[in-house]
């Protein structure tokens, strides 16, 4: 860290505004990825605070992923995560995805049920009056680290009960015979709010794709509409481009 006074941004608890202090720091690149945190003495002489506040701090940046603890050595700016390349010319599944590259998934469900459906619901998955809307919200990860927040909704009809999916949207429909074959995929620039921030565990404001996807059957009906939020820090797309005729 810079020598100096320093100046803890406003709000909050201490150690809350202590622990965006530090982040802070680590994305001006001020204290890089395997670098050592000060001693909790020594930080908590230069941000004037405890040592009890700064033990919270490091604690929930620990719990974060954005620092390690070595028993013995002490703490340090955790490696960036590896990044993960993410074809946009195939339709593919998550799971499947993360299969290829040998990776484990595991999701923790957000909401799932059936609801009535909004009004862009009701148009986009062209549902009749009276028709409930399937909607599965989950948090996609890979070990400890999450990777991605996925919003689907599908017709009721399709799936009446959006518990039977186990870990795989795309395999549940695949073997109800309505696994899509095209989708429109949209992807858009964020930068996540507290909510989605806090899921990916991140800093707020951290980047972040908005992804939309809707999935079509080969009967040219929606199947599928899905709003994502990927990791801006983790994931590349990456679509070959050839010349036109
Ligand atoms: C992908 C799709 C998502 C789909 C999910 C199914 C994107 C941006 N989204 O993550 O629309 O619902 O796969 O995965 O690629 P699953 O079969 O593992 O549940």
């Amino acid at each position: 860290f810079a020598d100096g006074p320093v100046a803890l941004p406003s709000g909050g608890p201490l150690y809350l505004q202590l622990k965006r202090w530090i982040e802070d720091a680590i994305h001006r690149g001020d204290i890089n990825p395997g670098d050592a945190l000060p001693s909790e003495r020594d930080l908590a002489a230069k941000v004037d605070v405890s040592r009890v506040t700064v033990r919270k701090a490091v604690l929930q940046l620990v719990q974060d992923g954005v620092l390690v603890q070595r028993h013995g050595s002490g703490t340090f700016v955790a490696p960036p995560t590896q990044r993960v390349e993410q074809s946009l010319s195939q339709l593919t599944s998550f799971t499947e995805d993360m299969a290829r590259r040998g990776m484990e998934v595991h999701a923790q469900w957000l909401e799932r049920g059936l609801y009535l459906p909004s009004p862009e619901e009701t148009i986009i998955l062209g549902l009749s009056s009276g028709d409930q809307v399937a909607r599965i919200s989950r948090l996609r990860l890979t070990g400890e680290t999450p990777l991605a927040i996925e919003r689907a909704s599908l017709s009721a009809r399709v799936l009446p009960d959006p518990t039977a999916i186990g870990n795989s949207l795309y395999r549940h429909l695949d073997k109800t015979g309505n696994r899509p074959i095209r989708a429109i995929q949209r992807i858009r620039a964020a930068n996540l709010d507290e909510e989605n921030a806090h899921l990916l565990q991140v800093p707020v404001g951290s980047a972040g794709l908005n992804i939309e996807r809707t999935s079509y059957l080969a009967s040219g009906r929606v199947i599928e509409f899905t709003r994502s939020i990927y990791r801006g820090d983790t994931y590349d797309f990456v679509a070959e481009l050839r010349i036109g005729d």
